[in-house]
């Protein structure tokens, strides 16, 4: 069993106040004192990386490399392979964004951390990915409250070389404006949570990884396709839209696409009509199965249940964590 917890990207947005992206990355991150640019952009500060930053990204890839083969998608892997990413430095946001624009036309941009839900959405519209620019540190291997570099360059830019996934994550920042504006952010939210950080594909050879968040995680690497506690569920939309998800720990549910041309046909369906349609309707919890699944694989639940027990069994004195170190 994993501890610490790992924590993949909370979606939660911090306002403009949030002192998180604080003093993250030397100078590169700005004083609190300066707002940030209107669309949160910052340097990424490439010069000012030290050394030991460089080594959390060296310990992360080469972990996380060894772990992949056999494991992520055929897509993810020539996508490392084709771009300027590899084990001694963190990458150069330069350098991947004139591969990338060549590609895909995508570009990548430095960010202090999470932005708002529109500054976020409306880089996405435009092709451009917001990475955070910091990296964590050496004893939060496998915990993040925040996107950082690794979760973000590691795990979502060899995607973007793909063109399929490509357009999907625009028609996301596009949807994503659109969505806002109706009051039905939650539902879209959990698309993109479920295809582009959580999501499987079937290829030839089985299960495979597409997602950025299983991707750039050691722990939830294995737990995502190896563990007999997680439902594997055929990615059905309207019932994706409905699915509440974590974001403390290991999803229980995590749905499969049969291929990524698939998220191409997602990103030409108008969500509007759905969004109607669900409305009123329940959500479901991130581990319930229902008899309209296509369920690849029925989990057990050990994991999660185990944990609960724990949490229900456990008396809490105020201030003291119920969860043991
Ligand atoms: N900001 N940097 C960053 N990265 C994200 O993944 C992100 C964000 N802001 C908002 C957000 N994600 C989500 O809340 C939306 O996808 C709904
Ligand atoms: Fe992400």
């Amino acid at each position: 069993m994993p501890t610490p917890v790992p924590t993949p990207v909370s979606p939660a947005t911090p306002g403009p106040e949030s002192s998180a992206a604080k003093q993250k990355h030397g100078l590169a991150a700005g004083s609190a004192a300066e707002p940030p640019r209107p669309d949160w952009t910052i340097d990424q500060g490439w010069d000012a990386y030290t050394p030991e930053e460089h080594a959390v990204w060296k310990t992360l890839f080469e972990r996380q490399t060894k772990l992949l083969p056999g494991r992520a998608c055929d897509e993810f892997v020539a996508g490392m392979r084709d771009l300027p990413i590899g084990a001694e430095q963190i990458p150069d946001f330069r350098q991947l964004s004139d591969v990338l624009m060549k590609r895909t036309g995508w570009q990548v941009v430095a960010v202090p951390g999470l932005v708002p839900d529109e500054v976020f959405f409306e880089h996405l519209a435009h092709r451009r990915f917001p990475a955070g620019n910091f990296i964590r540190k050496p004893h939060e291997l496998d915990y993040l409250e925040e996107p950082d570099v690794f979760h973000d360059v590691f795990g979502h830019v060899p995607m973007l070389m793909n063109p399929s996934i490509a357009d999907y994550i625009q028609a996301y920042g596009e949807g994503g404006l659109r969505a806002r504006k109706l009051g039905v952010l939650d539902k879209l939210a959990r698309v993109y949570w479920y295809t582009v950080e959580f999501g499987l594909v079937q290829q030839k050879d089985g299960l495979r990884i597409y997602g950025a968040g299983i991707a750039s995680s050691y722990t939830e690497s294995v737990f995502a396709l190896d563990d007999p506690s997680a439902n594997r569920i055929g990615f059905e939309l309207e019932r994706v839209m409905r699915t509440n998800y974590r974001i403390d720990d290991f999803q229980e549910s995590y749905f499969v696409i049969p291929d990524l041309e698939e998220l191409l046909s997602l990103a030409q369906v108008d969500f509007a009509p759905l969004y109607e349609r669900i409305q009123g309707l329940p959500d479901y919890e991130p581990g319930t199965v229902l008899a309209t699944d296509r369920l690849l694989n029925r989990g057990t639940g050990r994991y999660h249940r185990a944990k609960r027990d724990v949490a229900s069994a456990t008396p809490v004195a105020p201030g003291v964590s119920a969860t043991p170190a």
